[in-house]
């Protein structure tokens, strides 16, 4: 179901890689139309090519502002072949179909970075090119589309094999979208700069909403929220029922905690500050949970964020609401439990509606200097199967589970870390070091110290097991777990000095298992 190539529009800023393209084209005997700069370098290099201009028997003008924006282009590329009425109404105007569409765009983002003054800038956006470009994209199933000059090789070999598939085409078209999408945003924010503001209404990041935000992490900073149109349950799209207008803090908060609630399947609660979960447990009840998880480090807790993967009951909201919390965010809430959280003012409460799959692709983005990073979601996860046991000593059952669950908390704990859990909650939670074996043993003396304010002498690390989100480069991680009083560890292996580190923990007598599988979140 290859589709041929009879006629092409060729109009192109940056010319690399075109003479190659436009012989292949003539060797496929397809037909070249072409504007002013390309015309005359194809028809320079001996190629037979059709002026626009003569093609549609309207000249360019406006200085070539206006050089394709004609019904007979437009027509060409958007005419469907499949409907008996398109074609008549193309056959009627003296419309013929345009296979292939390749097109790069005026400058702008080069003019800009060369310096250039605004009057340049803005005779550098290219309005004819991103309709041809976006027309082109829009009837895939006819039309191809290429709009870097990295595409052409890899579509020369499919025009030697007959032609493109539907398949092809497709994914040329999103990238062709993904290209004008981010041409427009570069414009925006060009707008953005010349004001020397930062302006959340027309600053777009590929065409996404923003939401203006009071202020960002600190007050004098501007700031906005981005939403993709993604149905994923979770902060973006969440009602909030009550509360004051979420800050910039707390909805980066929000989405640590309800994302990482939605990792267990039992009734669970994650508290959230600062990013990192100072309190995660999965029990029979909800009630449970929280209790499990404020245990751990109750002092952190206080004006922390709560998620819950169930939904919320009274008697739940009631135990929440006895500390100061300034989000919960759950699937849903019980009537009774609105009305218990509608005593507290300025506590938000955020429903989402259901939980998101910690499975699902998706992407994370970041920003550097004069840039961002952008990397699939760390959707990995372990099972029991695919767990290695390193040790003399294996885990007991009850340690296995509270393993896999101290693992699936260190995934969404900042590096290094180091989580300690016993029973299905966390114990101590060691985040965000740049030594892991501090991470282990700031984790068990705040461990030590919520022990002491419970009034008990032994430490919650004591009997416990740990998670470790990378591998111990070196045997004083473990050594630091072992004198916490930890029995088993998880860690993901795979350190040139593993041996070293199971050598000790044997010594200890503790069990070690490896992930084969890294959390880093930094
Ligand atoms: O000025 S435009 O916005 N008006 C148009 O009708 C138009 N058609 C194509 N710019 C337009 N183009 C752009 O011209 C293409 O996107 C391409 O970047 C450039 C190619 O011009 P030339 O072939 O004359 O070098």
């Amino acid at each position: 179901s290859s589709l041929p190539v009879r006629r092409a529009l060729v109009s192109v800023s940056d010319k690399t890689g075109l003479l190659d393209l436009g012989r292949a084209l003539a060797a496929h005997n397809v037909e070249i139309l072409s504007t002013g700069g390309s015309a005359k370098a194809l028809r320079d290099a001996g190629l037979p090519v059709t002026e626009v201009s003569d093609y549609t028997g309207f000249p360019e003008i406006l200085d070539g502002r206006v050089k394709t924006l004609v019904p007979k282009i437009h027509g060409g590329i958007l005419g469907r072949r499949d409907l008996p009425a398109h074609v008549a109404q193309m056959q009627e105007h003296g419309i013929g179909p345009i296979d292939l569409v390749v097109v790069n765009l005026y400058p702008f983002e080069k003019t800009v970075a060369s310096g250039a003054g605004a009057e340049d800038c803005i005779e550098n956006i290219d309005i004819g090119g991103p309709a041809l470009i976006r027309a082109a994209a829009k009837n895939h199933d006819h039309v191809v589309v290429l709009t870097d000059t990295r595409q052409y090789d890899g579509f020369i070999d499919m025009l030697n094999k007959g032609g493109t598939t539907r398949a092809q085409r497709f994914a040329y078209a999103g990238a062709a979208y993904a290209r004008t999408a981010a041409y427009d945003a570069a414009i925006a924010a060009w707008f953005a700069a010349q004001t020397g503001d930062f302006l959340p209404d027309s600053f777009t990041v590929s065409g996404q909403r923003a939401e203006v935000l009071r202020y960002g992490e600190n007050p004098h900073q501007q700031a906005a929220f981005y939403k993709n149109g993604s149905a994923r349950p979770g902060v973006a799209t969440a009602v909030q029922v009550q509360g004051k207008a979420l800050s910039y803090n707390n909805i980066n908060d929000t989405d640590a905690a309800f994302e990482a609630v939605a990792e267990f399947d039992k009734p669970a609660v994650v508290i959230v500050k600062h990013a990192n979960p100072c309190g995660v447990a999965v029990a029979s009840s909800l009630t449970q949970a929280w209790k499990n998880a404020l245990r751990c480090d109750s002092v952190s807790a206080f004006g922390g964020i709560v998620a819950l993967n169930r939904t919320l009951d009274a008697a739940t909201a009631e135990e929440i609401a006895g500390i100061f919390t300034e989000v919960i965010v759950a699937p849903d809430a019980e009537e009774e439990a609105k009305a218990v959280l509608a005593r507290k003012k300025n506590l938000r409460l955020l429903l989402t509606g259901g939980l998101p799959d910690p499975a699902e692709a998706g992407v994370v983005v970041r920003s550097v200097a004069g840039g961002f990073l952008a990397q699939t979601r760390d959707c990995g996860r372990i099972t029991s199967e695919t767990l290695k046991v390193v040790t003399k000593r294996a885990p007991s059952p009850q340690e296995m589970e509270d393993l896999i669950f101290a693992f699936q908390v260190a995934k969404h704990v900042k590096s290094n870390a180091i989580v300690y859990a016993k029973d299905k909650a966390t114990v101590g939670v060691g985040a965000g070091q740049m030594s892991r074996v501090d991470s282990a043993q700031i984790a068990a003396s705040k461990s030590a110290q919520a022990a002491r304010n419970a009034g008990q002498d032994t430490p919650l690390t004591q009997g416990s097991v740990a998670a470790s989100d990378a591998f111990f480069p070196f045997a004083d991680g473990l050594e630091a777990i072992v004198a916490a009083g930890a029995t088993a560890v998880i860690q993901p292996g795979g350190s040139i000095r593993d041996d070293e580190v199971i050598a000790a923990a044997d010594a200890a007598g503790i069990a070690m298992v490896l992930t084969g599988m890294r959390h880093f979140r930094h």
